[in-house]
């Protein structure tokens, strides 16, 4: 799609959040154990996404309150008894049998903590829609399938190291204990797991057993699960009971048939599996927002990308003709989003579109428009948001 055609597209506000005919949302099954209050979430089938409009009024800081935090469930939240769990480590990549740790022990490591944010791959994925008219199945988050959090717990390569792992392994795949993940057309593809790369797993991926300083939650994994910086969120596997490690490549639905590119820009058989998630960049603002004439407005919103830190953010109001820098309101970070905000004193009555644009000190940036793919993964072109003025 062009440029010419992309500013054609009209915005539409309303739809987005009505759930397709024949989904789980439509069948009143949300499978999630915390309340979902709908000033704080939208539904989404199994899914809840945070809202951001409601974020900003009631001050909630850098990082995401845990009950605010949007929730991905490929099934439903499974709740553990912490004390009949165990960690198990198995396969060709240990020098040894399989290895088990429970709670207690894991805790007794030494323990790291780090804030990162958890974002799913199809966040934004409505944009596709309803900002470039690609029709993408899934999930159609707008752009709240996100969450940052303190999370603290043991290195997985500390626990990699404890269990033997061989010089030879190559992949690690973390394994959930949630229910088998059936797909739509009725194939059972077995319990939620992705392989990921010994060389990640060994750099910063954590084990975590705290989010926010408390213990884990049912729905964000507890008691254990993986935390994967700056990576799509289905990296970070919740609910973790078995870790295979293996000196041959591991597969499964998730890195093979899911969570890969498919489309006309990308190489025949699909793309690698994904890995770094990208920029994007959210106003705190409902979207047809109504604002008074004349009237000075202090705006906020977010940005972020995959690790490297934000660098600067540009916001506009008139479409994208003219852009204005925002203050960053937080020393920019890796794998967080940087806080922000803008002024605006609005001199004409009448619909507006507001963009906001971030790059990170790597030089990564949003384009307009994001070339599409099957799954409607990593939306990362500038979002138009509706506000009036009045
Ligand atoms: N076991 C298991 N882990 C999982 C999932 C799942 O359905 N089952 N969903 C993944 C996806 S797609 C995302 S985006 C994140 C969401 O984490 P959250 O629910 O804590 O926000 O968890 C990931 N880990
Ligand atoms: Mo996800």
């Amino acid at each position: 799609m062009d440029e010419f055609e992309y500013n054609r597209v009209r915005h539409t506000v309303s739809g987005e959040e009505t759930p397709r005919p024949g989904t789980e949302a439509a069948a009143g099954r949300p499978g999630i154990v915390k309340p979902l209050p709908p000033e704080w979430f939208i539904p989404r089938g199994t899914n809840a996404e945070m809202r951001w409009d409601t974020l900003r009024d009631s001050c909630t800081g850098f990082h995401t309150p845990t009950e605010r935090f949007f929730v991905r469930n490929h099934t439903s939240t499974p709740v553990i008894d912490p004390d009949g769990w165990r960690l198990t480590l198995t396969g060709s990549g240990l020098a040894g049998p399989a290895v088990r740790f429970d709670l207690a022990e894991l805790r007794r490591l030494p323990a790291t903590s780090y804030s990162a944010a958890i974002e799913c791959a199809g966040n934004g994925r409505s944009f596709f829609t309803t900002q470039q008219r690609q029709d993408v199945p899934g999930t159609p988050w707008t752009l709240g399938g996100i969450g940052v959090a303190r999370w603290r717990g043991v290195r997985l390569a500390e626990v990699l190291h404890l269990a033997g792992l061989r010089p030879e392994a190559v992949d690690v795949m973390p394994i959930g204990l949630d229910p088998d993940y059936v797909t739509s057309d009725g194939r059972n593809l077995g319990h939620v797991r992705r392989p990921l790369p010994v060389s990640k797993a060994l750099d910063d991926v954590l084990l975590a057993y705290e989010m926010n300083d408390a213990p884990l939650t049912a729905d964000h994994g507890a008691p254990l699960r993986l935390v994967v910086p700056g990576w799509v969120g289905i990296a970070s596997i919740k609910w973790v009971g078995t870790i295979e490690v293996s000196t041959e490549p591991l597969r499964s639905p998730w890195n093979t048939e899911f969570y890969r590119m498919f489309g006309p820009d990308y190489p025949q058989d699909g793309g690698a599996p994904l890995t770094r998630q990208t920029v994007k960049s959210v106003f705190e603002l409902a979207r047809g927002a109504t604002l008074a004439l004349g009237e000075r407005h202090l705006l906020y919103g977010r940005s972020w990308s995959a690790g490297p830190a934000i660098e600067w953010v540009e916001v506009s109001f008139d479409d994208g003709r003219n852009w204005r820098r925002a203050r960053l309101l937080d020393e920019p970070g890796r794998a967080v989003w940087t806080r922000w905000s803008v002024d605006w004193q609005p001199r004409y009555p009448g619909r507006h579109t507001l963009l906001a644009r971030a790059g990170d000190v790597e030089g990564n940036t949003q384009p307009r428009v994001t070339p599409v793919n099957r799954e409607g993964y990593l939306f990362d072109a500038m979002v138009r948001h509706p506000v009036n003025v009045v």
